[in-house]
């Protein structure tokens, strides 16, 4: 019998690969810097959107895509905060895709919009594996999930511009050894910059903030690439 080939999966990998590149030129279109927010669920994405919103709402025009497999309890939270927001259930899938995305920025008024974050389904391992188009994915991790997690779960970190580690205030009361967490992070990714923050006390959050603020006027000045 003659062999056929059959690149399936190749040209799957490759028409989500276009949907990000289109996503990228929409948000570079419209001078939108666009995050990806990973983390597994629980760690405090939410709250920290909520934080970032009111700590930068003066100066930044802010509009957030919130992923989840069903409900829109993160866009309610996020919608009482006064900017944008789009909700997307993915049904089941444990990740977004650049599908999803593209569908839903059609809701949203992109023109006066300078930063877009998107909240990725809770999830370790899938969302790392799909470029969505954002400019930077960016890792949130609670120290409640222990400090093993970076070894455990290693490619969410390789393809993180940053780490942020949560939920500090809570260190007193658990056996999570951050400094074990920062060293596996920068082997894997020495890249990687880590801020250490608690998104209830508020402790660290200037030092987010700020990184928003610097890649914002970098990505102005066209050096974001
Ligand atoms: N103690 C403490 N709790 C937090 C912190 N950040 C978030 N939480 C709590 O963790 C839970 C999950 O937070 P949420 O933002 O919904 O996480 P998400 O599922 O990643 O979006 C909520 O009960 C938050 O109030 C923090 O820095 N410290
Ligand atoms: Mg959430």
């Amino acid at each position: 019998m003659e062999k056929v080939s059959i690149p399936v999966v190749k040209n799957v990998l490759e028409a989500h690969e276009k949907l990000a590149i289109k996503n990228r030129e929409i948000f570079d279109s419209n001078g939108i810097l666009t995050l990806n927010l990973m983390s597994s669920p629980g760690a405090g994405k939410t709250s920290l959107l909520e934080q970032t919103i009111k700590g930068l709402k003066n100066q930044v025009e802010i509009a957030v895509i919130e992923g989840d497999i069903q409900s829109d309890e993160d866009a309610r939270r996020i919608q009482k905060r006064g900017v944008q927001v789009v909700q997307i259930n993915t049904g089941g899938a444990c990740h977004l895709d650049g599908s999803m995305i593209q569908s839903a920025l059609e809701s949203l008024d992109l023109n006066p919009v300078d930063l877009l974050i998107i909240e990725n389904v809770g999830n370790l391992v899938c969302p790392a594996e799909f470029n969505l188009g954002e400019h930077f994915k960016v890792m949130l991790l609670s120290v409640t999930e222990g400090h093993d997690k970076p070894l455990k779960y290693p490619l969410m970190f390789q393809k993180s511009s940053v780490l942020l580690i949560n939920k500090i205030d809570l260190l007193p009361y658990i056996d999570c050894d951050i400094e074990k967490i920062k060293s596996t992070c920068k082997s894997l990714n020495p890249q990687i910059e880590t801020f250490e923050i608690s998104c209830k006390t508020s402790e660290g959050l200037e030092n987010w903030f700020n990184w928003i603020i610097n890649k914002l006027n970098e990505f102005k000045q066209g050096t974001v690439s």
